[in-house]
């Protein structure tokens, strides 16, 4: 089915809710979460009833995202009535965390994702493996609507655009990639703070772990190979008290002849 169908099942899917559930997946990213945040925000400016929710919140490096407060993290609506699911990134259905209930509740489910693997399992699936990130699709979307983002939902977008692609090294930097990033800057995101706090800034713990994990490179093949062990640095010891996963993120640079 092409694309533009899609957009016009989507469309007529937004026009019919009333009381939306939107969800990315469980531990969630820059493209879950951003997206998350742009889609509450994009269905309320539509004048929907909206509850967001992430089972788990973000790693320290995400909290710069604007309204991060919007979302119900960990807990799902009790009493809130919900008609239409509108899920993110979710390639199955217990991806997003434990919907049964309302799977069965909610009259419309739809499933928006970029992973290959992505199930069908909603009343409109777009699921689209060429897509970088899910937020290209959702940059997609508000063109199809004819509805500019606000500078925080281009934000939101745009830091899923950039995570996804690895800053745009990843084979899935395509041209359309760019030009979703292109026009977020030109709806106004904060292309400086997210810079800053993603990439150009670590917290202490993270540079701390970063020279635990240094200490432990050495040389193979003549000088030829570096290798890393992280495996058994006392990760825990280190990043007690970090949001989030204790996850050492740091990537060794390819060594230069
Ligand atoms: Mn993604």
């Amino acid at each position: 089915m092409n694309r533009l169908t899609q957009f016009k099942k989507l469309k007529k899917a937004i026009k019919n809710g009333k009381y939306f559930f939107v969800a990315g997946h469980q531990n969630c990213d820059g493209d879950s979460l951003g997206c998350t945040l742009a889609v509450t925000s994009l269905l309320k400016r539509l004048g929907k009833k909206v509850y967001a929710y992430s089972k788990d919140r973000p790693g320290e490096d995400l909290l710069f995202l604007p309204n991060l407060d919007i979302v119900h993290f960990g807990e799902m609506p009790k009493n809130q009535k919900i008609d239409t699911m509108f899920l993110l990134e979710c390639s199955d259905k217990k991806r997003g965390g434990d919907f049964d209930e309302l799977f069965k509740s909610s009259k419309q489910i739809l499933n928006v994702d970029h992973h290959i693997t992505g199930e069908k399992y909603g009343t409109v699936n777009y699921i689209e493996p060429n897509a970088s990130s899910t937020a290209e699709i959702i940059v997609q979307l508000f063109e199809f609507l004819k509805v500019k983002p606000t500078p925080k939902e281009a934000t939101c977008l745009y830091t899923g655009l950039v995570t996804d692609t690895a800053r745009f090294l990843h084979s899935n930097t395509s041209a359309e990639a760019l030009r979703c990033s292109a026009y977020m800057l030109e709806c106004g995101a904060d292309i400086h703070t997210i810079n800053e706090v993603l990439y150009n800034t670590k917290s202490y713990k993270e540079v701390k772990l970063l020279g635990r994990a240094l200490e432990k490179l050495v040389l193979h093949h003549g000088k030829k190979t570096a290798v890393l062990m992280s495996v058994q640095l006392p990760i825990n010891s280190v990043v007690a008290g970090m949001p989030g996963p204790p996850v050492l993120n740091c990537s060794v640079p390819k060594l230069r002849r």
